[in-house]
């Protein structure tokens, strides 16, 4: 099995990926392919890129090819067993399904205005009422899971799951900007980003060399 990423530094999509590869706990090779460098152009002509329409992550077993990392997860689900990724419990799963799902569809403004940039801390701005709006959702959703389903452990569903892996990109951007949050959602994303898995991947993004200027702010804190 092989999972092919873009920068850990900027990637969200890939993140999320890697993290569902390391949570299945099968055995994987990586490789990143940087983003918009000349690997990256000719990496687009080749099958795996062609089936994914040049974007990342892709993951390859053989002769299947996944791409989109919804779909990555739900592969691995299958292979492992669902109760790996998802809670058990049936309105657990619905809330946690939905809120994946939500993540993956959802919150344009946020990912516009606050691009995924793992190495970075910006000071703390007024945010645009659109992206505030993404905000105050995403809190609501995780005190929400925290709340009514989280008692078992530290994580939205209590164990680490596929929401939490979906999600990490996310509390990555809520350091980045130093967007403020509320106890609980503070809390959570301060137990996300100690995850072994997530704080590998953010380890590893700052040894890497390349810099695209257009997932940089000027200013840095
Ligand atoms: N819906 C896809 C999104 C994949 C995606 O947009 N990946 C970005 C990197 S984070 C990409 O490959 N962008 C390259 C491009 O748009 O050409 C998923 O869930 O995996």
């Amino acid at each position: 099995m092989q999972i092919i990423i873009g920068n850990k530094a900027y990637s969200s999509w890939s993140m999320r990926g890697w993290l569902a590869v390391r949570l299945s706990g099968l055995v994987h090779d990586e490789t990143l392919i940087p983003m918009w460098s000349e690997e990256w152009d000719a990496a687009q002509a080749t099958p795996p890129f062609r089936a994914s329409a040049g974007k990342v992550p892709i993951l390859i077993d053989g002769d299947a090819v996944v791409w989109d990392s919804l779909a990555i997860v739900d592969y691995l689900a299958d292979m492992v067993g669902r109760d790996r990724f998802w809670p058990a419990d049936p309105a657990a799963r619905a809330l946690a399904r939905s809120m994946a799902a939500e993540m993956h569809s959802s919150y344009p403004d946020l990912r516009r205005h606050c691009t995924m940039n793992v190495r970075r801390h910006y000071p703390a701005a007024a945010l645009p009422d659109a992206v505030q709006t993404d905000v105050d959702r995403i809190v609501a959703l995780w005190t929400e899971a925290r709340t009514r389903f989280g008692g078992g452990g530290d994580y939205l569903f209590g164990d680490y799951g596929a929401a939490d892996l979906i999600f990490a990109p996310v509390a990555t951007r809520f350091r980045t900007y130093a967007i403020p949050l509320p106890p609980v959602a503070e809390a959570y994303a301060t137990t996300l980003l100690r995850h072994p898995d997530v704080a590998a991947w953010i380890d590893a993004a700052r040894t890497e060399p390349w810099v695209v200027a257009k997932y940089e702010l000027s200013s840095d804190a």
